[in-house]
C-alpha cells in the first residue's frame, strides 16, 4: 500500500526540508504539506492550508486525502511561548491530542511528533544528560513538550498508537530561518557574519547547548519512523546526541573561515531559557534500539553551513 503523508507546520525550519526528503522517498503526489498560510502566498504543488487548532478541518483532510502517516510539527517555540504562555501550551497540546485521538480512532496508522532537549530542567544533570534523567522543565514550551511525551506513552500503551518521538536539539540549517527559539542564535551568526561581517549574541559566551545539523534531525526522524517498532524501548521520545558547543566556541569554529568576524555577548531573556537546558545528551538508548549516530561535526557542520549560505546570500 503507497502511504499518504500530511506535514503540519510544514513550512517551518523543519517541515520545510522534511517534506522535500520524504516526497524524495514517497514522491510529491503522496506528501501533503499544510501550514496555516494561505495557499496564494505559497509555491508547493501539493499544499494546504491547515490550521492545526481546528479538529474538525483535520479529520476532514486526513479523510479526504486518506492519510495514513502524519508528522506533526506544527507549534509554537520555547522564546515565544515565554511570551504567551497560554497560547503556546494550547497550540502545542490541543493539536498533538487532535492526532493522537485520529490514531487511537484508527484513522491514521502512525504520527511522527518532535519533543524537545527543553523537557529538562534546571534540576537535571547538565553533562551527558541521561534518557532518564530528572524532567521538571521551568519554560512553558518544557512543560508542553513533557506533557505532549507522556501523553504518546498513554496512548501507545492503552491503545497500540504507534506514534514515535525524538528530543531535538538546537536544529542548524540555511534553507529556512528558525522562528521564536532559544537556540535561534545558532543560526543567526551565520547570516550576520557573512551579511555584516559581526553578530552580538544574545546568549552569554560559555552558554553550552546541545546542537544538531539538519540534515542529521532529518535522517534520524525518517529511520526512527522506520525502524522495526519491536525495537523501539521508547514511547515518550529518545534523546539525540550530535554537536556541543558554546557561542564562543561556534565563533571560533566561523573565525578559521572568516578571520575578520567578530562576537558580542549581550544576553537577554533567552539566557533564562538556556541555563535550564542541559550542555550536551546522552544518546545511547537510541544508538541501541535504532542504531542512531550522527554525522555532521562541528567543523562540518560550519563548513557547510558557510558555502550554502554565501551561495544563498549572493
Ligand atoms: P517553526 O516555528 O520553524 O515552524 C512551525 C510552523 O508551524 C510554522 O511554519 C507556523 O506557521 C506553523 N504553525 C503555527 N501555528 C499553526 C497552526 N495553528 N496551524 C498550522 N500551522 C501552524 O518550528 P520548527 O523549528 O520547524 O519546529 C517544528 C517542531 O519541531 C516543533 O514541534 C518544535 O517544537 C520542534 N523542535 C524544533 C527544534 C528546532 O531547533 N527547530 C528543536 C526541538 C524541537
Ligand atoms: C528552541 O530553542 O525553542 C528549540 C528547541 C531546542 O526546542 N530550538
Amino acid at each position: 500500500m503507497t502511504e499518504k503523508i500530511l506535514v503540519t507546520g510544514a513550512l517551518g525550519q523543519i517541515g520545510s526540508e522534511l517534506t522535500l526528503a520524504l516526497r524524495e522517498i514517497y514522491g510529491v503526489e503522496n506528501v501533503l504539506s499544510t501550514d496555516i498560510q494561505d495557499p496564494a502566498n505559497v509555491e508547493d504543488p501539493n499544499y494546504e492550508t491547515l490550521d492545526v487548532m481546528n479538529a474538525e478541518q483535520i479529520a476532514s483532510v486526513v479523510e479526504k486525502h486518506e492519510i495514513t502517516i502524519v508528522y506533526h510539527l506544527a507549534a509554537m517555540l520555547s522564546a515565544t511561548a515565554e511570551k504567551f504562555p497560554k497560547k503556546g501550551w494550547d497550540l502545542n497540546m490541543d493539536s498533538l491530542l487532535t492526532f493522537l485521538e485520529l490514531a487511537k480512532d484508527k484513522k491514521i496508522n502512525q504520527l511522527y511528533w518532535p519533543s524537545s532537549i527543553a523537557i529538562f530542567g534546571p534540576e537535571t544533570p547538565k553533562i551527558n544528560t541521561d534518557q532518564n534523567a530528572l524532567t521538571i522543565p521551568s519554560t512553558v514550551y518544557g512543560i508542553s513538550k513533557r506533557a505532549g511525551e507522556l501523553w504518546c506513552q498513554y496512548y501507545h500503551e492503552k491503545f497500540g498508537v504507534d506514534v514515535r518521538s525524538i528530543r531535538y536539539p538546537g536544529l542548524i540549517s540555511w534553507k529556512t530561518r528558525p522562528g521564536g527559539g532559544t537556540t535561534d542564535y545558532a543560526v543567526d551568526i551565520f547570516y550576520q557574519a557573512l551579511e555584516e561581517g559581526k553578530y552580538e549574541c544574545f546568549l552569554s559566551e560559555n552558554s553550552a547547548l546541545p546542537m544538531m545539523y539538519m540534515d542529521d534531525a532529518i535522517r534520524a526522524t525518517i529511520e526512527l519512523m522506520q525502524a522495526d517498532p519491536t525495537k523501539l524501548s521508547v514511547r515518550t521520545s529518545y534523546n539525540l546526541h550530535s554537536l556541543s558547543f558554546t557561542p564562543a566556541e561556534l565563533a571560533a569554529e566561523i573565525q578559521k573561515h572568516l578571520p575578520d568576524f567578530e562576537i558580542s555577548y549581550n544576553p537577554d531573556f533567552r539566557q533564562a531559557i538556556a541555563d535550564s537546558w542541559p550542555a550536551s545528551i546522552d544518546d545511547s538508548v537510541a544508538q541501541k534500539d535504532w542504531n542512531w549516530k550522527y554525522e555532521f561535526d562541528l567543523a562540518k557542520m560550519t563548513e557547510t553551513m558557510l558555502a550554502n549560505l554565501k551561495e544563498k546570500l549572493a
